[in-house]
């Protein structure tokens, strides 16, 4: 069984054809965490890169996005049995008067392919509900995602709420590294590619 054909399905975003050839691997005696991190992630890597470098805009990269999750949740139920220790745990939401979601949502799907364990807030998140899950939940890091120019208002009130109970990591679209620092958030970036590594070096 060619793993290159799953990495590849992942980069064309074929999601029809995803279930089938994760299937055919298995038959053949792949391990699930070999499919993930060598096809599933890697995939979604290249597909990172290639929006960085302006080859793929976002309908591709959602398409990828999703045959990707498609992968992860007929994978997943085979390696819970096994221990697959979290690398993190991060809540990340869109602020409080915000609806854009599909940034956030590609953010969500990178942290998921690369170990960590993401509680999804949603969108439209008042200050409050990140106050609550810091305590009901403990993540190590939370996620705060704005689009519009008003509510990075909001997003400076969320982190000021926070005050320092957890690490905080932003970003959307008008956001920048500047705005990080003058609200005080511990990190900014500008991809899904680079919030992964952003949030491991918060971790560590
Ligand atoms: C799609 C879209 C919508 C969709 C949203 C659908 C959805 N489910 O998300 C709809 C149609 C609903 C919408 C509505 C509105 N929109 Co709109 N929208 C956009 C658009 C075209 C694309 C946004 C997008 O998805 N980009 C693609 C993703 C992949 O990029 P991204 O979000 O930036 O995310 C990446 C990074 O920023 C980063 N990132 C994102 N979040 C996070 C979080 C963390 C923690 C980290 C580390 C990184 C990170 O990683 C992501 C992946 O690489 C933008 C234009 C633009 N170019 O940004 C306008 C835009 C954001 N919208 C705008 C406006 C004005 C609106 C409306 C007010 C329009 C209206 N009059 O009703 C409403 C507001 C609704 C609301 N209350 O939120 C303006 C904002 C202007 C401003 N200065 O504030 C923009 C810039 C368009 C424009 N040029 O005027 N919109």
């Amino acid at each position: 069984m060619d793993l290159n054909s799953i990495y590849q399905c992942v980069i064309t975003g074929e999601r029809d054809r995803i279930e089938g050839l994760i299937q055919s691997a298995l038959s053949a005696g792949c391990k699930p965490d070999d499919i993930i991190n060598n096809t599933l992630i890697k995939g979604m890597d290249e597909v990172g890169q290639k929006m960085k470098d302006g080859d793929l805009f976002v309908p591709e990269v959602l398409m990828s996005a999703n045959t990707m999750k498609t992968g992860l949740e007929l994978l997943k139920p085979l390696i819970e049995g096994e221990e697959r220790e979290s690398v993190g745990k991060i809540a990340i939401g869109t602020v409080a008067g915000d609806l854009h979601d599909i940034g956030k949502n590609l953010v969500v799907m990178m942290l998921e392919g690369a170990g960590f364990e993401v509680i999804d807030l949603g969108v439209d998140v008042e200050v409050e509900r990140f106050v609550q899950v810091i305590e009901e939940e403990k993540p190590d890091i939370i996620g705060l995602s704005a689009l519009l120019t008003t509510t990075m208002k909001t997003m400076g009130e969320t982190v000021q709420a926070i005050g320092g109970k957890t690490k905080t990591m932003i970003g959307g679209a008008p956001v920048t590294e500047e705005f990080a620092k003058e609200i005080g958030a511990n990190g900014y970036a500008p991809d899904a590619v680079t919030a992964v590594d952003l949030a491991k070096s918060l971790i560590s």
